[in-house]
């Protein structure tokens, strides 16, 4: 193994074990040794979180060990970020980004955030557990796309909620309406109406462009 893999295999299993003081140590070294911060968060940290819920799906890990890895993760991206920067050459465009109501997950849409901002768009993070009034709410000012999260089948309907806000406040025609998350399928998208799913922080990217052009 040369030493980009076993770095990577490192990460990997630094995140999984929630070592989160061991983390920002390992991503810089990872840097320097040349690897992009795209591909660790592609190749690294977003299959490191699938094999921790997998162990929580085993009932190996419960909520506290998810806990530290998803630190351990965070950890990670707080050292990626100002990395992921680029010159700004797209059409300006502002994208409010929120985690639904009802869910707290937090990290794929906080990997949304950071790609879009690095791509140069504003980008409004609107948190997690955003109410349908919210994004409402957000979209009286101006933006051009809302971005929802949803990690969970139980807090899914709140997209289409919001998109049925939007149709009664009549702002459905101002913006655009892009999902995504564990929970969201592409045709759960269609069903709700929403303008784009997208599978990954990469493939929002790709729609905003597409969205604005
Ligand atoms: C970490 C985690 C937690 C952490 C969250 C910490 C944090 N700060 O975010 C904690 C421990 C708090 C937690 C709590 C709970 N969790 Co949890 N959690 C997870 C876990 C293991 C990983 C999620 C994650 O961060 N993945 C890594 C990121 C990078 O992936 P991602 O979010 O999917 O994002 C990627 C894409 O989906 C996409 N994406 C995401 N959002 C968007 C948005 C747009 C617009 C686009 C285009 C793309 C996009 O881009 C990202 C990659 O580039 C998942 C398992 C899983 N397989 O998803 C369970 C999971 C989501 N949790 C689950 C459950 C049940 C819970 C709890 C109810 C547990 C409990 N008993 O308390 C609570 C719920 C709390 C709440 N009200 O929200 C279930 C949901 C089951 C379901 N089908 O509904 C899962 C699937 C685990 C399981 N298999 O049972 N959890």
């Amino acid at each position: 193994m040369d030493n980009t893999e076993s770095i990577k295999k490192d990460l990997e299993r630094a995140i999984i074990d929630g070592k989160m003081h061991e983390t920002p140590g390992i991503t810089q070294e990872a840097l320097d040794l040349g690897l992009a911060p795209r591909e660790l968060m592609d190749e690294v940290l977003t299959p490191a979180m699938e094999v921790v819920g997998e162990k929580f799906e085993e009932r190996e890990y419960y909520v506290p060990e998810v806990l530290v890895s998803a630190r351990a993760m965070q950890a990670c991206l707080d050292i990626i970020r100002p990395m992921l920067f680029e010159e700004n050459e797209q059409a300006e465009a502002t994208i409010a980004v929120g985690t639904v109501k009802g869910d707290i997950h937090e990290i794929g849409k906080g990997m949304v955030c950071m790609v879009l901002e690095g791509a140069g768009f504003n980008v409004i993070d609107l948190g997690v557990d955003v109410a349908p009034e919210k994004f409402v709410e957000v979209v009286q000012q101006n933006v051009d796309i809302i971005a929802m999260s949803s990690l969970m089948t139980t807090t899914r309907d709140y997209m289409g909620d919001t998109i049925l806000a939007l149709s009664e406040a009549n702002l459905r025609q101002k913006v655009k309406v892009m999902v995504g998350g564990a929970a969201v399928t592409p045709g759960f998208a269609q069903e709700i109406g929403a303008d784009a799913y997208g599978v990954d922080c990469n493939e929002a990217l790709r729609i905003v462009k597409e969205m604005i052009c």
